[in-house]
């Protein structure tokens, strides 16, 4: 009786050992963030992969994968001896082919993920994935990744796009998987084209996007379909893991982080404010993000297709994740990272595959159209954080302006002060100059009309001869000088400066100030008169404003 009772007690004591473990395990402080595009991992030892994979829930590994023939697949395309396993996918190629079409990775989410419950009846979704060249061994650890660890019913279709890879049957073989579809483009279109294209043949009423080089982790698809399913201008994304590109372990990437850029329109991870982080009482519930990283997330169809799916005239790879991001706040909708929902991915240190037109002009391309569409009057900011930006060529952006002007989005202005308050606005270097004309100055009076003044100087410059030129404005505060008509002797006063409005656009013109669009020049004539728009003849005394920098 003694000796049950004292292994009962040890029994207890080892498992109370092992509980307080595992809880100081999970709930240890998670590493701070890096800036690169890499979420830096969890301080968690990494999870080497193994040779032990688990069965698939519910499926027999047979009927998962049909009449696939998964080993002719996977050994079609052997990596040569003495090849450079970076060359061609820019990971390392051998260690992704010895791990095979499957492994078990460890489930990295917090513990209390576990007993969160689900809705029974979760619509199911068509998980689209574009790839260009992808590697076999990789692409099918995504596919089967999908297959073994979502509840079969909510998977209704994979829906795999062919960016014009340089082997047809990399998608061909793969469509002899149930469930799994292949669509090849006749060229290479890059991403953005491709996901539309995948998703305007999904089934489903919900989507899913994915890399071409993930692995999805345990439960990882039942927190973001219920969000969806719960309100539709969802638009979520699980937390990022890292499969190394080296050796491809699986790391846990830190639960604190959130999407965020700077100026240049550069994505990157950074910390959840600290307010937020102290009123997170609750480590599964969702975070919400200014942005997202672009390649993961799930999205209702009828949503995507209400907002304007995504801009097709991107080009390749890159800046669609900040137009498709601004548009969803800016346009009625939320983003959000589920903590319940992991999926590792290999992250790159540079691009495996061309870009027809170049790197750099294809992110400016794109970039460029993303802030003119939706920056507004901050797009200043992009272009003085990527001066190389300005004059390149980005094509039209009317379909996109039209779009914007249907949904009723907000501003951009709306989206910094609720959505993104941490982005910090760049300090404005305010310069401001006199405009002379021989010894008179451009003076404002009564708040919206101009005269000709004696220039004042020293300490003693009022604010109404101070003038800002930021073209195409002229400023004074937040009122802008605007003719009042397009012909000639137009009246030009002051008025709330509009960024749109193209009365209030100015350029220089030797030393004559010319309105853009009515291409009249600001002339001083009557003499003392208020100053009128006339014909341009920049040798003309009225008509030469002479800039002079002020303090
Ligand atoms: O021409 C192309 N055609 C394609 O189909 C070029 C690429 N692709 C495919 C490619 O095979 C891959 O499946 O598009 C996908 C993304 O390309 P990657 O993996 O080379 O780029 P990435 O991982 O750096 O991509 C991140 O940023 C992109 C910006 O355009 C996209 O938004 C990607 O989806 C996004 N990936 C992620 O968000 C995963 C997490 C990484 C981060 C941060
Ligand atoms: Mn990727």
């Amino acid at each position: 009786m003694r000796r049950i009772r004292a292994n009962a007690i040890a029994i207890l004591t080892v498992a109370w050992i092992l509980g307080t473990f595992y809880y100081l395990w999970q709930d240890k402080p998670r590493a701070s963030p890096s800036s690169a595009s890499q979420p830096r991992a969890a301080g968690v030892k990494s999870h080497l992969p193994k040779s032990v994979t688990h069965p698939p829930r519910g499926e027999p590994q047979g009927q998962l994968l049909g009449t696939f023939d998964e080993k002719a697949y996977l050994l079609g395309k052997p990596l040569r001896p003495g090849d450079d396993p970076y060359r061609e996918h820019a990971f390392n190629l051998q260690e992704s082919d010895r791990l095979g079409s499957e492994r078990s990775i460890r489930d990295t989410r917090h513990y209390r993920c576990a007993s969160v419950t689900f809705d029974p009846d979760l619509p199911s979704t068509s998980v689209i994935i574009t790839f260009h060249n992808e590697a076999r061994s990789t692409l099918l650890r995504t596919i089967k990744s999908v297959l073994v660890r979502s509840p079969a019913h909510l998977i209704q279709e994979m829906i795999l796009v062919d960016d014009f890879s340089s082997d047809p049957e990399d998608c061909q073989l793969l469509s002899q998987i149930p469930k799994v579809h292949c669509l090849r483009n006749e060229r290479r279109e890059g991403l953005i084209r491709s996901r539309v294209r995948g998703a305007g043949v999904a089934s489903a009423s919900i989507l899913t996007f994915l890399d071409s080089h993930c692995e999805v982790n345990t439960d990882w698809l039942q927190p973001m379909i219920q969000r969806v399913k719960e309100d539709r201008t969802r638009v979520v994304s699980p937390i990022i893991d890292v499969i190394s590109l080296d050796n491809f372990a699986y790391l846990a990437a830190s639960a604190d982080l959130r999407g965020g850029f700077d100026w240049s329109l550069h994505f990157k991870w950074e910390q959840i404010p600290i307010e937020q982080k102290m009123a997170r009482n609750d480590p599964t519930q969702p975070i919400r993000t200014p942005v997202i990283a672009g390649g993961i997330f799930v999205m209702d169809e009828s949503w995507f297709n209400h907002l304007g799916q995504y801009d097709t005239q991107m080009d390749i790879w890159g800046g669609e994740n900040f137009e498709l991001s601004f548009r969803v706040w800016m346009c009625g909708g939320s983003l959000e990272i589920l903590p319940c929902s992991r999926v590792g991915h290999v992250f790159r240190k540079r691009h495996p595959y061309d870009f027809p037109e170049g790197n750099a002009l294809t992110y400016i391309k794109n970039t460029r159209r993303a802030a003119e569409v939706w920056m507004d009057e901050y797009k200043q900011y992009y272009y003085a954080a990527r001066p190389s930006a300005q004059g390149k060529a980005y094509g039209s952006i009317a379909d996109r302006l039209a779009l914007r002007r249907k949904l009723n989005c907000n501003s951009f202005r709306w989206y910094l002060e609720n959505v993104y308050p941490e982005l910090r606005i760049p300090e404005q270097k305010v310069t401001y100059s006199l405009l002379k004309q021989g010894e008179l100055c451009l003076e404002s009076h009564n708040s919206d009309s101009l005269r000709l003044a004696e220039c004042k100087s020293g300490s003693g410059i009022p604010a109404s001869q101070k003038w800002t030129l930021m073209e195409p404005q002229i400023r004074q505060q937040d009122l802008c000088l605007a003719i009042t008509a397009f012909s000639s002797g137009s009246k030009v006063r002051l008025e709330p400066c509009s960024p749109k409005e193209s009365r209030q656009k100015w350029k220089p013109r030797g030393p004559a100030l010319q309105h853009v669009i009515s291409g009249l020049c600001l002339d001083s004539q009557p003499p003392v008169g208020p100053p009128i728009t006339t014909q341009c003849r920049p040798q003309m005394a009225s008509q030469s404003w002479e800039p002079k920098l002020v303090t």
